[in-house]
């Protein structure tokens, strides 16, 4: 009992220190400047919160009318120094947390010019292909539509893409739509990027624990846009071979895009094909 509740409060005492983020400070190697980032702003807004509430507390009381008050307390419009305060400390505040925001972002997104592994995501209505560049060899995954289970329930894990990474090597997505605007996320990866067609955005980024974690589309694209899910397993770096080894070889590019806006019949189709009705395996 009292083993279970020492254990309770740390695991919890854990996540409050983390900001309640996902995944641990080691997940990747920007894990613990994001979390630190998080943190330290909430730590700044509720110290910043508890100075502005306890300044409006102590003005309603102090200032409160009094019974035999009369007319107009007294004005104190054109007060300098008080108005150059409240306009100073703002712009110190906004500042100073963009100061920090950007500090941290051009850490994270500084390009490796020499990633050993690159992986090319395409996202596509709805589902995700996967391309891998290590150490000369080329290896890709196509995803199919994720598929509903009997119960009508979204993204069937076993049926998900799921993309392999070695552990402590250093990755350079390359992320591209084949369609609409998607957008790649790994939640306890803490990092999230759009993935638009007829652009190629970049993240750079080394998972540092092995185990299997959630990826999802973050960007609305649709009426499965819900399912549009994949698994991410990261691997002892002789397993992330033996998969490599086993995926189809070669790229797959641009040949599969579909534009709606440049090839209005590709959109018919793909509205076709939206009124048969799902279920038997045929997407
Ligand atoms: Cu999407």
């Amino acid at each position: 009992m009292g083993a279970a509740a020492a254990l309770a409060l740390t695991g919890c005492s854990e996540e409050v220190k983390r900001g309640w983020y996902p995944g641990t400070n080691e997940t990747t190697n920007h894990s613990e400047v994001l979390t630190n980032l998080w943190v330290n702003s909430w730590i700044a807004a509720l110290v910043i919160g508890l100075v502005a509430w306890a300044a409006m507390i102590w003005c309603m009381v102090a200032y409160r009318r009094r019974k035999n008050d009369q007319g107009f307390p007294k004005q104190t419009g054109y007060h300098m120094p008080l108005e150059t305060m409240f306009t100073v400390i703002p712009l110190v505040l906004v500042f100073g947390l963009w100061g920090f925001t950007d500090r941290v972002q051009t850490e994270v997104d500084t390009p490796v010019d020499d990633s050993p592994l690159t992986v090319t995501v395409y996202g596509k209505q709805w589902a995700w292909d996967f391309n891998y560049e290590y150490e000369g060899q080329e290896a890709h995954y196509m995803g199919v539509q994720a598929q509903l289970d009997t119960d009508g329930n979204a993204g069937v894990q076993d049926t998900l893409p799921t993309l392999y990474l070695p552990v402590d090597v250093p990755v350079h997505f390359e992320l591209k739509s084949r369609d609409v605007a998607h957008s790649f996320w790994i939640p306890q990866f803490l990092q999230k990027r759009d993935m638009l067609p007829g652009k190629t955005n970049h993240l750079y980024l080394t998972p540092q624990e092995e185990g299997r974690f959630d990826g999802k589309c973050a960007e609305l694209c649709g009426e499965y846009h819900s399912e549009m899910l994949f698994n991410v397993e990261v691997v002892s770096e002789e397993e992330f071979k033996q998969q490599l080894d086993r995926m189809e070889p070669g790229l797959v590019g641009d040949e599969y895009n579909r534009n709606p806006n440049e090839n209005p019949d590709g959109a018919r189709e793909m509205e076709d094909d939206l009124q048969t009705p799902r279920g038997g395996g045929s997407h």
